[in-house]
């Protein structure tokens, strides 16, 4: 039975040790807080003293247990990779491709497979805000029933360099500078142009990153790409190339870059909360897998090399083929237990998938297990139950620090003949079921004398990000010219941006003009390139603004009132928003009291100045003629119109919300529109020809 020093968490702190609690107070054995040692603690609120003013005593081990632990809580963050969000979800097959590959989570339709997926940045600590401009991570774990396949990705299908030899210098370059420290999760600074600048194989990745693609709107909202070229085995050992991509079920979306930077103010946690709250909600994230397959006859035609990570294959050239769909559908229950210890690598696959000689990919499967060991403190970090597969797991390997399982029995060498002596002699190999590796050499490559070089076409550096360039809506060409111009003139090496821009005219003479035009300095001579880009034809799939979906589903829209707001207009207004599968969102200037119209207190989901509108996808403004006047003399509430207009939103505007309008500088478009009119259809937009009317774009 319970003992006589039975915790009592009512008590408060300081109170006294209850010796002789009733029966009833005592608590069920599970209720008990104790040491990791499971020794019961009678006080969790008092350390152990000489007395009620005396010093604190060292045998205080119910204190130093707990300091000893929170003392080392923290583990080293991810040095690439550091802030992310994960979830729980699935992947259901929608069509098998067992002609291609014997991969079993890709051979029986509507079968599903349990998924653990993490969304990140790259430069930023784990601490670092959600909306830098920065590439974004998005690495799944399949568990699959032979074993965990970890396709770890990027929401950009292509990277900054060809050969994994020069990853700790891009990384060096970009993350914060060595003796000062800053910045942190940006690439608009010295070190970062310094050096990509001198690697023309990075500008079809810079053209990317400087697109509106490394703004995301939320992880929801993203593609997902494997980048790599990987290859399907069949049942005859046959290869097929493979490109692997998601496809967001609510299409692309991005922010603009004032809205990302003020994001950044708003909401450090913009992404982070987004995804939480979208699965809180039931409203689960979504994506399609599509699949690019191909031959190396069809690889051997491409004018670029498909072993190289800085080329993509368009998806006008070769369409993808839908498989299946990914479904996140439970948040995690500890962020450290899951999302900090969660360990993907691109080594883990499983039978039916296999690698490419693409240099950067050979240098990944290095890469990521040498990390977790230093990340994660033991080579059995496998055993967490994250990263444990969940399937059986069963070899000769021992021991080691962290060891959780209790291997038992004398075999732990293999072969052995402990069978034949009557005692379990453990696994086997099975050559018929167990991984092998492709043998034919694979993208033409053949067996070679020893030689640090890249192949021929790894030289041609420009003519995809020409492709890219080319592909771009006038508007997408102004964000990338501009966010050349932003990162640039953050740089104080005068030589930088001069070799940066001699670069670029490979690339677009007037994209080259643009930018340092926007620098304010001369044109400077073209830097040759190694190999001449040829013209390749525009791909509008790479276009976010051409492939928009016009809908508001999983978007948020918010709604200003105050005192007097019409309440039936505000009723009317959210159920049309929640019927469309959005989130309403009421801002008021006073958060836990407003009376609309009809008198009766409500409460509003955030205070003015604490939910500016950056953090919406469109607004409405529902406010009565008294409570304009008040409103006209807020900044907060000036503030949060003139940036969802300058933010090319949609605003939905109450007759009476007309004065605080103008003074907001607001003016009347496609869509600024009445409540009573279309706001619904234009809060599906954003408004990117009323861009060049409020901002100076390169
Ligand atoms: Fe990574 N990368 N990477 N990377 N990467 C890591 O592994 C590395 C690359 C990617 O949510 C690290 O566990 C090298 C390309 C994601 O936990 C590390 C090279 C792509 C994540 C590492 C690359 C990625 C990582 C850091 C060049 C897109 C986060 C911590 C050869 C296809 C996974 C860790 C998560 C993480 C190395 C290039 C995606 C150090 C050496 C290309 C999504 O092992």
């Amino acid at each position: 039975m319970a003992d006589k020093n039975t915790f009592d968490t009512d008590r408060g702190v300081g109170g006294e040790t209850h010796q002789h609690l009733p029966e009833k107070g005592r608590r069920a054995a599970e209720d008990h807080l104790t040491t990791n040692q499971g020794a019961r603690i009678s006080d969790n609120q008092n350390s152990l003293k000489s007395g009620d003013r005396g010093p604190t005593l060292l045998e205080d081990f119910v204190l130093r247990e707990k300091i000893f632990h929170f003392d080392h809580e923290r583990i080293p963050e991810r040095i690439v990779h550091a802030r992310g969000s994960a979830a729980h979800g699935y992947f259901e097959l929608t069509e098998s491709m067992s002609d291609v590959t014997t991969a079993d989570l890709f051979q029986r339709v509507g079968e599903k497979v349990p998924v653990f997926v993490r969304f990140s940045t790259v430069a930023g600590g784990a601490g670092s805000v959600d909306t830098p401009r920065d590439v974004r991570g998005f690495a799944v774990k399949f568990y699959t029933k032979v074993g965990n396949w970890d396709l770890v990705g990027n929401n950009i299908p292509v990277f900054f360099i060809q050969d994994a030899i020069k990853f700790p210098d891009l990384i060096h370059s970009v993350k914060m500078e060595a003796d000062r420290a800053f910045p942190q999760a940006g690439s608009a600074h010295d070190t970062f142009w310094d050096f990509a600048s001198l690697m023309p194989e990075s500008t079809h990745m810079l053209m990317w990153a400087m697109s509106d693609r490394a703004i995301p709107r939320s992880y929801r909202m993203m593609q997902g790409f494997g980048i790599h070229t990987f290859q399907f085995v069949n049942d005859a050992g046959k290869s097929t190339f493979v490109k692997f991509h998601w496809k967001p079920k609510l299409g692309v979306q991005s922010t603009l870059w004032d809205e990302a930077l003020k994001l950044q103010a708003a909401d450090n946690d913009y992404h982070r909360r987004d995804l939480w709250e979208a699965i809180e909600s039931g409203n689960f994230p979504e994506w399609e897998l599509g699949v690019q397959l191909f031959d190396e006859d069809f690889a051997s035609k491409l004018p670029y090399d498909v072993l190289d990570a800085t080329k993509l294959i368009p998806e006008e050239t070769l369409p993808l083929k839908i498989v299946g769909r990914l479904v996140l559908d439970r948040n995690p229950d500890n962020f450290f237990a899951e999302t900090e210890q969660v360990a993907y690598c691109p080594a883990n696959v499983v039978p039916g998938i296999d690698f490419t000689n693409d240099p950067l990919l050979q240098g990944r499967l290095f890469s990521y297990l040498d990390t977790q060991k230093s990340r994660l403190g033991t080579a059995n970090f496998h055993q967490l139950p994250i990263n444990a597969p969940k399937c059986p797991v069963m070899n000769f390997q021992r021991d080691g620090m962290m060891q959780m399982t209790v291997p038992k029995g004398r075999a732990n060498y293999e072969p052995n003949s402990l069978s034949t002596a009557g005692e379990d002699g453990g696994p086997r190999e099975c050559p018929i079921t167990g991984f092998k590796s492709l043998q034919q050499a694979t993208g033409g490559q053949e067996q070679g004398d020893k030689l640090r070089v890249r192949a021929e076409l790894f030289a041609d550096h420009y003519s995809q990000a020409r492709l890219f360039w080319r592909s771009q809506t006038v508007s997408e060409q102004a964000h990338i010219a501009s966010s050349f111009v932003f990162e640039l003139s953050k740089v104080g090496l005068a030589h930088v941006p001069p070799r940066m821009i001699g670069n670029l005219l490979n690339v677009d003479e007037t994209l080259a003009q643009r930018v340092a035009d926007g620098l304010g300095i001369e044109l400077p001579k073209i830097n040759p390139a190694a190999r001449e880009p040829v013209n390749l034809d525009p791909s509008p799939s790479l276009s976010i603004q051409e492939n928009m979906l016009n809908t508001i589903e999983g978007r948020k829209i918010g709604i200003l009132i105050a005192d007097g707001s019409d309440a039936g207009a505000l009723k009317k207004l959210k159920d049309a928003i929640n019927n469309a599968g959005a989130t309403a969102f009421v801002v008021a200037p006073k958060v836990g009291k407003v009376q609309p119209s009809n008198g009766k207190t409500i409460r509003a989901d955030g205070q003015l100045a604490g939910s500016p509108s950056q953090i919406f996808d469109a607004v409405a403004v529902l406010v009565s003629k008294e409570a304009v006047v008040r409103l006209s003399r807020d900044a907060a509430a000036i503030q949060w119109l003139m940036d969802a207009f300058g933010h090319l939103k949609a605003i939905g505007y109450s007759e009476e919300a007309r004065p605080l309008l103008e003074r907001a500088g607001v003016e009347v478009d496609a869509g600024v529109v009445p409540l009573n009119g279309s706001f619904l259809t234009a809060a599906a937009k954003r408004f990117f020809d009323r861009e060049p009317t409020i901002r100076q774009l390169a």
